[in-house]
């Protein structure tokens, strides 16, 4: 079976650690999201990419979901010593090397494609893992400055410094008009029997995905079923700061306004929680296929069993 996944970071990496033990023979693509890409120190950052690569490859900070495990922070520390910032977003000695080898091999001309194919070939994380696209994507957010007006600021900084404290007033994805999707992107959503969006972030994660022109088409107009999994439980997200960016782009915090949100013409099917069981009737009056199951990722086994759910609601889909 090809199954085709559009992962942002922490939700979406969890959720194909499950999907790869609930169907273990399975051809899994993965297409990661790029826009909360950030250079740093003259390094290419790339969260999300990374998150999917060490939670499946076994190097992740499990708690943080991010990062590498046992990290240390020497460098870091010796960047500060000099005054060089920024201090808050948590780079450790192990992770500098896999930016500094991506920033190497990007330099030498290999697209991000390539270098994605590249580290993995250490990690081994039992899928392919290709980037939405190899163009430069960075999701920036407009907050409100002192003196009234409106200022962008880079993603990570409102996630990560200002713990999106402040509402979020819009999301722009820049670059995202001039990009094209990575090599084998269209070719796996053509291809696919399974088309997922895993409980990541609908906005940053899988909406920028989703806005790199040619990919929404390209899942909408996919032969196979389309089904979602709601990262939004009991009206708040399960992890994270979802609420802050739906808010932006004028999306209630609850499963069902996150599946009218993606709409029919995308989603053929779509999974809320128990606790959202009264959400059933009004996400299938809006044409998508609904079922409540337990969404909470406390273990592999649980996600597996949601993975499982998903699977089997794409197969009652297709009937
Ligand atoms: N998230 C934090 O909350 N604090 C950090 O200091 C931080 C550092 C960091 C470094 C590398 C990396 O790949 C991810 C990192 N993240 C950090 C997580 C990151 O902001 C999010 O994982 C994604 O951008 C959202 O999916």
């Amino acid at each position: 079976m090809r199954i085709v996944v559009l992962a942002g970071g922490i939700g979406g990496a969890r959720f194909l650690r499950g999907l790869k033990s609930a169907v273990p023979d399975a051809d899994i693509t993965v297409i990661g999201n790029t826009g909360d890409d950030i250079h740093l120190f003259g390094l290419k950052v790339c969260p999300d990419l990374d998150t999917v690569m060490y939670t499946l490859g076994g190097g992740i900070h499990e708690e943080q979901g991010w990062g590498r495990a046992d990290e240390s922070f020497a460098v870091k520390e010796e960047l500060a010593a000099y005054g060089v910032g920024p201090e808050w977003f948590g780079l450790g000695d192990r992770d500098f090397a896999t930016h500094i080898v991506r920033t190497q091999m990007i330099a030498a001309g290999y697209p991000l494609s390539a270098v994605t194919e590249a580290l993995c070939r250490r990690w081994e994380p039992g899928v392919r893992l290709l980037p939405m696209s190899d163009d430069r994507v960075e999701t920036h957010v407009l907050i409100d400055a002192p003196d009234g007006t409106r200022k962008a600021v880079h993603f990570q900084e409102y996630w990560v410094r200002l713990r999106a404290s402040v509402p979020a007033r819009a999301i722009v994805p820049v670059g995202a008009e001039q990009a094209k999707p990575a090599p084998g992107v269209l070719e796996a959503i053509a291809a696919a029997d399974v088309i997922l969006f895993p409980p990541s972030n609908p906005v940053v994660s899988v909406g920028t995905i989703l806005g790199v022109p040619g990919i929404r088409e390209a899942v909408a107009d996919a032969a196979a079923p389309v089904v979602g999994l709601s990262p939004i439980v009991g009206d708040a997200p399960v992890r994270g700061m979802a609420d802050k960016v739906l808010a932006a782009v004028g999306v209630e915090s609850t499963a069902a306004a996150v599946a009218r949100h993606y709409g029919p013409d995308l989603l053929d099917g779509w999974l809320v929680d128990t606790v959202d069981a009264g959400a059933v009737a009004e996400v299938a009056a809006a044409g998508i296929r609904c079922r409540a199951v337990p969404l909470m990722m406390t273990d592999t086994e649980a996600t597996a069993a949601m993975a499982a759910e998903a699977l089997t609601l794409a197969e009652e889909v297709r009937a």
